[in-house]
């Protein structure tokens, strides 16, 4: 993949995006939330439709000349109605925080009161923590897994819910392994009177391909980011089956608080959408899903705690501390990354170090399943992984395994 264009105006910029290409290529991404999107959506992403500016909805604009524009999104939002089964999408939210921003602008005022999983637990920023506008703005209590299981403990939440008597409960989790009911959810928040916001940015695809069992016509708000499992153009996405809360939602947007939509990332949606109405997109799930199970299969029988027990999704969270006390989950990251293995350190329950140390890893099959990896790549990934932590201070084994990792890359080639 090459950047000749901007090699002639900025070479400065072509050499980064070209060496991103190649680490890209060269390294197994294994943050959770990552993946690699089709060359169409990123010809999607990169096109005209960066040029145009298109407040307001299909139809409806403040500007004129959005005729070509209006047909994207509207393609956009019919093809994810069809995915997920929603009555009503908003696929303008630049990210999946600002998808979620849209529902509290739409429902809350502030001062309302949220109850949400804790960071450390596996919940998001944009649920509530204190550094977070959530938590400058709302009053926030925060829900924990069960220490014991690592499982959510949902008659826990209820009368958590009962207690706290919060306006909206959110569900729905960055760094959480196992499937979530969503139903139980549901009960808890009906117990407290609240709105239920769903948060399915990671497992947006799960849920599209049914690998997973879906909030939509649960929660009241199902919200999700479309860059993730769903392999479509980077952004966020809000849904619905209430007119009123869409009408809500769309009016929290624009002009609440977005300005033009980013028509070109709601083109590379369109496009991602269509590719996961293919029947191909179920088998990549389910793929995403086994591969999950091998890798923490692999990784348990190395001696490493999974958070859980293992998975039920496309991520393993790793507790360093059943297996490694004196290794960091920083540690471990930086030990992996140079060996061409990137995932993240990540907070797990019970937390005794910062965020910036952690004592646990995640890692994730989304993007080494586009890769075409299969179960038996991914449990020799986790030997991979696990001869890295046992030595992370070992250069030879680092570069052993570095040329390992090559190995494994050039036969799953990826923007050839
Ligand atoms: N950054 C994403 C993740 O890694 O979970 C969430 O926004």
């Amino acid at each position: 993949m090459k950047y000749d264009r901007v090699r002639d105006a900025d070479p400065q910029v072509a050499d980064a995006l070209e060496a991103e290409v190649e680490r890209q290529r060269d390294t197994l991404a294994m943050i959770a939330s990552e993946n690699h999107v089709s060359e169409a959506v990123l010809e999607a992403q990169g096109s005209v439709l960066t040029n145009k500016y298109a407040e307001g909805y299909p139809g409806s604009r403040y500007y004129g000349g959005c005729e070509h524009v209006d047909t994207v999104e509207e393609l956009a939002i019919e093809r994810a109605k069809e995915l997920w089964g929603a009555e009503y999408v908003n696929v303008q939210p630049h990210s999946g925080s600002q998808a979620n921003m849209a529902v509290y602008f739409a429902m809350l005022d502030p001062g309302d009161k949220i109850l949400s999983l804790d960071l450390t637990h596996g919940g998001h920023l944009s649920h509530g923590h204190h550094a977070n506008f959530t938590g400058q703005l709302y009053e926030v209590e925060q829900y924990e897994v069960d220490p014991e299981t690592g499982y959510l403990d949902y008659e826990v939440l209820r009368e958590h819910a009962e207690e706290f008597d919060p306006d909206i409960v959110v569900s729905g989790y960055s760094a959480y392994p196992r499937e979530v009911e969503w139903d139980r959810i549901q009960e808890a928040a009906e117990a407290a009177d609240a709105y239920h916001l769903a948060d399915i940015a990671h497992i947006t695809g799960l849920v599209a391909a049914g690998e997973h069992s879906s909030p939509v016509g649960v929660a009241d708000f199902v919200t999700g980011s479309t860059h993730k499992t769903i392999r479509s153009g980077r952004g966020g996405i809000v849904m619905t089956n209430d007119e009123e809360y869409a009408d809500a939602v769309d009016s929290a947007v624009i002009p609440g608080m977005q300005g033009g939509p980013l028509m070109h990332n709601v083109a590379g949606k369109a496009v991602g959408f269509e590719e996961a109405l293919e029947p191909e997109f179920e088998e990549y799930a389910a793929q995403t899903v086994a591969n999950a199970e091998a890798l923490g299969e692999s990784l348990q029988e190395h001696g490493f705690g999974l958070v859980s027990g293992g998975t039920d999704t496309h991520l393993v969270l790793v507790d360093l501390r059943e297996s490694h006390e004196d290794v960091t989950g920083k540690d471990a990251e930086k030990a992996l990354e140079a060996v061409g293995i990137v995932l993240n350190a990540n907070t797990v329950p019970g937390e005794t170090r910062s965020p910036f140390v952690t004592s646990g890893i995640r890692a994730g099959t989304p993007a080494l399943t586009t890769r075409g990896f299969d179960e038996d790549d991914c449990r020799y990934v986790g030997d991979l992984i696990a001869r890295v932590v046992n030595n992370v201070d070992d250069e030879d084994v680092k570069a052993e395994v570095a040329e390992d990792v090559q190995e494994l890359c050039e036969a799953n080639p990826l923007y050839e």
